[in-house]
């Protein structure tokens, strides 16, 4: 490998939730020693780097992205003393070990926000403080500061009583955004991520990080027909000085020259923002994840989902391989805690076609060029939560959602439809260990998804030709062949309704994939193909027929060629 190319772009990354992982004391909640407990399962994989979710102090508005104390640990995970341990059983394994950085905003229980409450505080500029609109009465109907709206749901700012002005949170309410602008919030975050790293953590996964930048003045956005709300995003998104920040943040904390793991979660990132933040010449992220792929299923929102186009998927992915082909880098994601399971989203998650579709999935994205994630449950072929009620889910967006669409008229049947397929709670059901859960000994905090009977662990990793199994070939391969890492992508068929093919070569060495994205058989048109004469059989996601003319539903393959 070229020695300038960074150690990530060989690496894959295991995404734990830590609420949802696995529960040592008995309390409902995962902690950071069941992670320890288990961490086996995670290395078993092959992977290289476990993110973790938030732990760190909070009253938990937004199951931890809502931090009170960003260097102490929330009681319901453990403690310091428990993550110094984790961090060590994770580097003796050979992997590292990935902090959340939630830095847009903070707990409104954060001290910082506490004090900056106080209008004669010198924090008060730590946060974004606005006076009422002229003319308006504070804490009247559209008195707010701007038009902006939460992405929660209702404004985005929030009236507080004793100072009389306002506090912007593009998130809930508890989340108040800091203040990028002033320098002293800036370096306080370094020192933090300092602290962080010198107590041996390798990188951050930088939340909602291209927020942190909005445009100033703050004025008023478009609005769109019926809503009361401005989501004009490129007020918030991606600002004048977010390039400078992250430069600095880079420099200041040490991010390159300490070849720290970084990737930032980006909203509303195309492909010339990821070419801009993640260029190799410049010292800003490693990589981002963009939403663009995983907002192609919905129509105008989230809750009115619509069926997946397989072309646009593809050529979305096409796209973004090319484009960050000669520089930057992409991460290469299905599924995280705020997105449906792919195998009830991109596969079929019936029963029968369960595991060769996780598998089919797994074998796409894994032959693409970046850096793949695997969240947890993703590894065994995890469904949807399957709540048919609003009193099953516990996440805030599910719930304001789901309040506003019934303000909004919207039947109730059609909310729970958009959830049940949409909703962030389908992929934070607590891992099934085994048959019977496995996850606690007392009341998980969120329900066992109800096909931990036949969908768990224990089973899955027991089985030769399982979900886990097939994960670990295709991460294995990776490390294996330099051409899955660095080969160039070739789309082929990119029209085509079921299959998913395309071509990675480097050199002479040159691998096909050809996957049945459906649940039907497919014909594959082998005079447009390269020939796979003599070409060696690597990976096969259901045990294939002789030929490649017909495919087996979810039958993906992937084939070296010979040169
Ligand atoms: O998410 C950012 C974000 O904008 C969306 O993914 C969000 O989850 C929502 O689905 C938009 O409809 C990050 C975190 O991953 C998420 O868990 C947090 O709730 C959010 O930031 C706030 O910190």
């Amino acid at each position: 490998m070229n020695p300038s190319t960074p150690w990530w772009s060989s690496s894959v990354v295991y995404q734990v939730y830590p609420r949802s992982f696995a529960d040592s004391d008995g309390d409902g909640y995962g902690d950071v020693r069941g992670i320890i407990d288990h961490l086996d399962h995670i290395a078993g994989l092959g992977v290289d780097v476990v993110w973790l979710s938030p732990i760190f102090a909070s009253p938990q508005d937004d199951n931890g992205y809502d931090i009170a104390d960003y260097q102490a640990i929330d009681p319901m995970f453990g403690t310091l003393a428990d993550v110094d341990e984790l961090t060590e059983a994770v580097h003796a394994r050979g992997m590292k070990l990935v902090m959340d950085l939630v830095v847009n905003h903070t707990s409104d229980e954060h001290a910082w926000f506490v004090e900056s409450r106080d209008p004669a505080s010198p924090k008060r500029d730590w946060y974004v403080w606005r006076p009422a609109r002229d003319g308006f009465e504070p804490g009247t109907p559209g008195a707010e500061p701007t038009n902006w709206g939460s992405f929660f749901g209702g404004s985005g700012w929030a009236f507080d009583e004793a100072s009389g002005e306002y506090y912007l949170h593009l998130f809930s309410r508890k989340q108040p955004d800091l203040n990028w602008e002033n320098p002293e919030v800036r370096q306080a975050v370094y020192a933090m991520m300092r602290w962080w790293i010198d107590r041996g953590v390798d990188g951050f996964r930088m939340d909602v990080i291209n927020l942190i930048s909005k445009t100033h003045p703050l004025a008023d956005g478009a609005v769109n027909p019926g809503d009361p709300y401005s989501f004009e995003i490129e007020r918030v998104a991606n600002g004048p000085r977010l390039v400078e920040f992250l430069e600095e943040m880079n420099r200041e904390v040490g991010i390159t020259e300490k070849r720290l793991f970084t990737v930032g979660e980006m909203v509303a990132c195309d492909l010339e923002h990821a070419r801009e933040y993640t260029a190799r010449e410049h010292d800003r992220l490693g990589m981002v994840f963009t939403f663009e792929h995983v907002s192609l299923d919905h129509a105008g929102g989230k809750l009115s989902p619509i069926p997946l186009h397989l072309p646009d998927l593809k050529k979305n992915l096409a796209r973004w391989q090319e484009g960050l082909a000669e520089d930057g880098w992409n991460s290469l994601y299905f599924e995280n805690h705020d997105q449906p399971r792919s195998v009830s989203r991109f596969g079929d998650d019936s029963p029968e076609h369960r595991v060769a579709s996780a598998k089919a999935l797994a074998t796409v994205l894994h032959l693409h060029q970046g850096t793949p994630y695997v969240y947890q449950g993703q590894e065994i072929g995890m469904t949807n939560a399957g709540f048919t009620r609003i009193d099953q889910y516990r996440d805030i967006e599910a719930v304001g959602m789901h309040r506003q669409a019934l303000e909004a008229g919207v039947p109730e049947e059609q909310v729970l439809a958009g959830l049940g397929a949409m909703g962030r709670d389908n992929a934070r059901t607590p891992m099934p260990w085994t048959p019977e859960g496995g996850f606690t000994t007392g009341t998980p905090w969120l329900p066992l998804n109800a096909t931990t009977a036949s969908v768990n662990v224990a089973d899955d990793v027991a089985d030769p030709d399982g979900v886990y199994a097939h994960y670990r070939r295709l991460i294995a391969l990776r490390r294996e062949l330099e051409v899955v890492r660095m080969g160039a992508f070739e789309l082929l068929l990119p029209e085509d309704e079921k299959l998913w093919v395309f071509t990675r070569t480097l050199g002479d060495e040159r691998l096909l994939v050809v996957a049945n994205m459906s649940s039907h058989a497919a014909r594959v048109p082998l005079a447009e193909l390269p020939s796979i004469e003599d070409a060696e059989l690597l990976v096969a996601s259901v045990h294939p027929g002789t030929d490649l003319q017909t495919l087996a539903p979810w039958d993906a393959r992937v084939y070296r060629l010979r040169a």
